[in-house]
């Protein structure tokens, strides 16, 4: 067994553990009651589902395994010169619970350049696309194609026993998270750099050989895309790509049937898909407003004239947050470090400047403050990834890190079928009816 693997496995027996005993003491405790508007309302804030990997705050954020975003800038082992943390730290740190060495990171690395060749007919499959195909659609499609290679899905049909599940999630979770770069990679290269491909280069970390394999070889982009696959990795359990996967992986579909699900969630404008859409409308906002140095006076009346067609402003709003994203916060940071000096990214700044007040102004919008998808179309655009329908796919190449470590958590922890209770409107008026018959008869 590989450290990795034994050290997720040694956790996971004590959790599993530990979860039976408080369970057994304490299972009939009441964590939470539900309001109509909630059932009505996309269940916000319900409390009822377990995701291990990251825990969000509304005021502070999220936080991986504890650890803030800041933290994890200090903390996570860096690449050699490199100022940004490793991809790979925080899926040690999101499995295991334990931060990793540089040593263990170094490892998980190497272990990922074993395991990340891609089988042939994923290409094909993709190549048969139409070549207008959304690079989101053609990453569900590449990841789907692979899945005839799954572990589990294998053992499953020879008779794995359910103590095993955990063992092949993990190998398909390995196996996934190291090909995708390359599958995604290929996915650009195809559409927007005529099929002249690049070949993966195993001297480099998870991060780095990505931009190398989308053609950029800038240090300071192969920071930036450590920094990008850290910050969007996980978000705790309820939004939803990672809801969805915890949901499809619930029925024991494997990981790359439910990772694919989850691309196409992350695919909507009001998730994922925000990255490219923020980008497109600053886009808009300089080319009505003829100047790349707009005034924030100038920010204001757009800002405006876009609530007042009934569009929202993209990257701003958030479920659950109610402060700036500390993603956000990060990417500021990082281009305040490296890039202070690029027009979009002052743009970005502006904004940040002048929609909150116009947001908290509607006096309907619970959180006025700029998510992560404001600020990284900018930094890509600054380093020459101009092709803002290409920015979810790196999204989902992060995001992958998180969900799929929570479901080698679900399956080592004997997670059941999810399957919440819904009601129709009519049960509804009949559920209100009975609950105010008592006090009507009362009178
Ligand atoms: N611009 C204009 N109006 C907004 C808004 C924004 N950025 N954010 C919220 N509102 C509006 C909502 O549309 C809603 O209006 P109606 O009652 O008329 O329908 C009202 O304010 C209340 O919404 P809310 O409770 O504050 O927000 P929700 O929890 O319903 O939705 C969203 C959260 C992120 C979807 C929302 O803020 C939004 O649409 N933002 C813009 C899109 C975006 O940036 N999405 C990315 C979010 C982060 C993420 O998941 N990244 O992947």
């Amino acid at each position: 067994m590989d450290q990795l693997k034994q050290l997720f496995y040694e956790k996971s027996q004590n959790l599993s553990k530990e979860i039976k005993e408080i369970l057994a003491e304490h299972g009939t405790k009441i964590v939470d009651d539900v309001q109509l508007s909630q059932v009505y309302g996309g269940m916000r804030d319900i409390t009822s589902m377990l995701w291990e990997p990251s825990l969000l705050d509304s005021e502070q954020g999220i936080r991986f395994r504890g650890f803030s975003i800041p933290e994890l800038r200090e903390k996570l082992p860096r690449a050699a010169n490199g100022k940004e943390p490793l991809p790979e730290g925080l899926f040690w740190l999101m499995l295991t619970g334990v931060l990793p060495t540089k040593d263990q990171v170094k490892w998980l690395t190497e272990n990922w350049n074993r395991r990340a060749n891609v089988p042939e007919h994923v290409f094909k499959t993709i190549d048969a696309l139409p070549i207008d195909t959304h690079p989101m659609t053609q990453l569900s499609v590449g990841v789907m194609a692979m899945q005839n290679t799954s572990v589990f899905a294998q053992r499953y049909s020879s008779g794995m026993q359910k103590t095993e599940y955990w063992d092949a999630t993990y190998e398909d979770t390995m196996n996934l998270v190291a090909r995708l770069p390359r599958v995604a990679a290929y996915i650009f290269r195809r559409v927007y750099r005529k099929e002249d491909h690049v070949l993966p280069d195993i001297s480099l970390d998870w991060g780095a050989n990505f931009a190398h394999m989308l053609g950029f070889e800038d240090e300071g982009f192969k920071e930036y895309m450590r920094l990008f696959l850290t910050i969007h990795a996980d978000h705790e359990g309820g939004n939803a790509s990672a809801h969805t996967t915890h949901l499809v992986g619930s029925t024991l579909s494997d990981p790359y049937l439910s990772y694919s699900a989850a691309l196409n969630a992350l695919a909507g404008p009001l998730h994922g898909l925000a990255n490219q859409e923020v980008v497109r409308w600053i886009q808009k906002m300089v080319e009505t407003l003829g100047t790349t140095k707009p005034t924030r006076e100038q920010i204001g009346e757009y800002v405006k004239s876009t609530i007042a067609g009934g569009r929202v402003v993209p990257g701003y709003g958030h479920a659950v947050l109610r402060k700036p994203d500390p993603r956000y916060m990060a990417q500021k940071q990082f281009c305040e470090d490296n890039i202070p000096d690029s027009d979009l990214v002052k743009i970005v700044w502006k904004i940040f400047d002048v929609v909150p007040p116009i947001l908290s102004s509607l006096g309907k919008v619970k959180n006025p403050w700029p998510n992560v998808d404001a600020h990284s179309g900018a930094v890509l655009i600054h380093y020459g990834l101009k092709e803002y329908n290409f920015y979810t796919v790196i999204f989902g190449i992060s995001r992958a890190l998180g969900v799929l470590a929570a479901q080698c958590w679900s399956r080592a922890l004997g997670l059941p079928l999810e399957r919440p209770k819904s009601v129709t409107t009519e049960w509804v008026k009949e559920f209100l009816a009975k609950s105010e018959a008592p006090a009507e008869e009362g009178k």
